[in-house]
């Protein structure tokens, strides 16, 4: 077991780092730490959730039709209040609000530079099971003028005008990931002392990736280029047949691809569905990490961080990992649909 003394804390990194950050007055480390705050409390519930009454439906459903988990509703309220309290942020924008929330500083103004878009508790169909759930985080400059409320236009920027993302991955240990753009880094919690150690120091998909990972169970409604990779990678040939691995986890199954190497994929299923991830606040996030750890992140046909969205929740489809992995896969889906 490393002895956690001898490695730096989030706080002293964030603060040994901050410099290196162009905009940086100190108020996008003061919005780490919030959601460094935010991911010790959802941390808490999360690993209790078994022996108190807050698993399961929370007996009402989101904007996207889902049945709302309680610990869905819990991580929602406390990352918002969490980032509302502490006074940086201009606005938020959750999977379980329909619409944006504006913050108002102290002075009753949107003088705050940032906006935050949130997935508070992904994978949280997995929570009764007892597999590993995550939060996904988003963070842009708003570009509506400081001073004036926040506008709808400051969330729907391009994946490429991120200033940081990140993800905490609630699992056999609790692991904090983000990058401001100077390539990613993880953070596990210490639950005895309530501190994050700097454990996974520039993270990087390894130079060969072997894992892939979709839900086959919707193999037949993937288009003929989906359904040809996914039989390239089961063939018997050079480094193949890959292993397959799906958790159901979005911010597990990445995490697992990221160390081990491999392609995480959502598909669009069918013609008309888009796929079923959010581009704003789940494939903009990955596809920011993606990048900044050296793989590649698709639509299947172009660069997830290229996307304009249109509108808060819709969906896209989600090809992330492994750059020749990804190129493969857009080779496949040139050729064949
Ligand atoms: P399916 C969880 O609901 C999620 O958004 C991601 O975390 C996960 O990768 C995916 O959906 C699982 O979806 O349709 O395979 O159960």
């Amino acid at each position: 077991m490393t002895n956690t003394n001898q490695k730096k804390t989030l706080g002293e990194f964030i603060f040994e780092n901050q410099a290196a950050f162009p905009y940086s007055t100190g108020e996008l480390s003061k919005l780490i730490n919030a959601i460094r705050l935010a991911a010790k409390i959802t941390n808490h519930e999360v690993n209790k959730a078994g022996l108190v009454d807050i698993l399961g439906d929370a007996g009402n459903t989101n904007i996207q039709g889902e049945n709302q988990q309680k610990l869905d509703v819990y991580a929602n309220t406390k990352f918002i209040q969490t980032l509302k309290q502490r006074g940086i942020v201009c606005g938020i924008a959750s999977e379980e609000e329909e619409d944006f929330i504006a913050v108002n500083s102290q002075d009753g103004k949107n003088n705050n530079q940032y906006v935050v878009l949130i997935d508070p508790l992904d994978g949280s169909s997995n929570i009764d099971v007892n597999a590993s759930v995550g939060t996904i985080f988003s963070i842009y400059r708003r570009i509506s003028a400081v001073g004036q409320p926040v506008q709808l236009e400051d969330f729907l920027q391009p994946g490429k005008n991120q200033v940081a993302a990140g993800y905490i991955m609630y699992g056999t240990s609790t692991i904090l990931v983000y990058s401001t753009g100077n390539g990613v880094n993880g953070f596990t919690l210490n639950p005895a002392l309530g501190t994050f150690y700097h454990s996974h120091p520039n993270m990087r998909f390894p130079e060969q990736g072997n894992i892939y990972s979709v839900n086959e169970g919707n193999y037949v409604h993937f288009s003929d280029g989906v359904k040809k990779y996914i039989k390239y990678c089961q063939k018997e040939e050079g480094d193949r047949p890959y292993s397959s691995r799906y958790i159901g986890s979005l911010v597990s199954d990445f995490h697992r691809n990221l160390i081990k190497g491999g392609i995480y994929m959502y598909p669009r299923i069918g013609p008309t569905q888009k796929g079923k991830l959010r581009l704003t606040y789940e494939c903009n996030p990955m596809a920011f990490l993606t990048e900044q750890a050296n793989g590649a992140a698709s639509t299947g046909s172009g660069r997830i961080l290229d996307v304009e969205p249109k509108t808060l929740h819709q969906r896209e489809a989600l090809f992330c990992g492994n750059t020749e992995m990804v190129k493969k896969l857009e080779a496949f889906i040139a050729e064949k649909d």
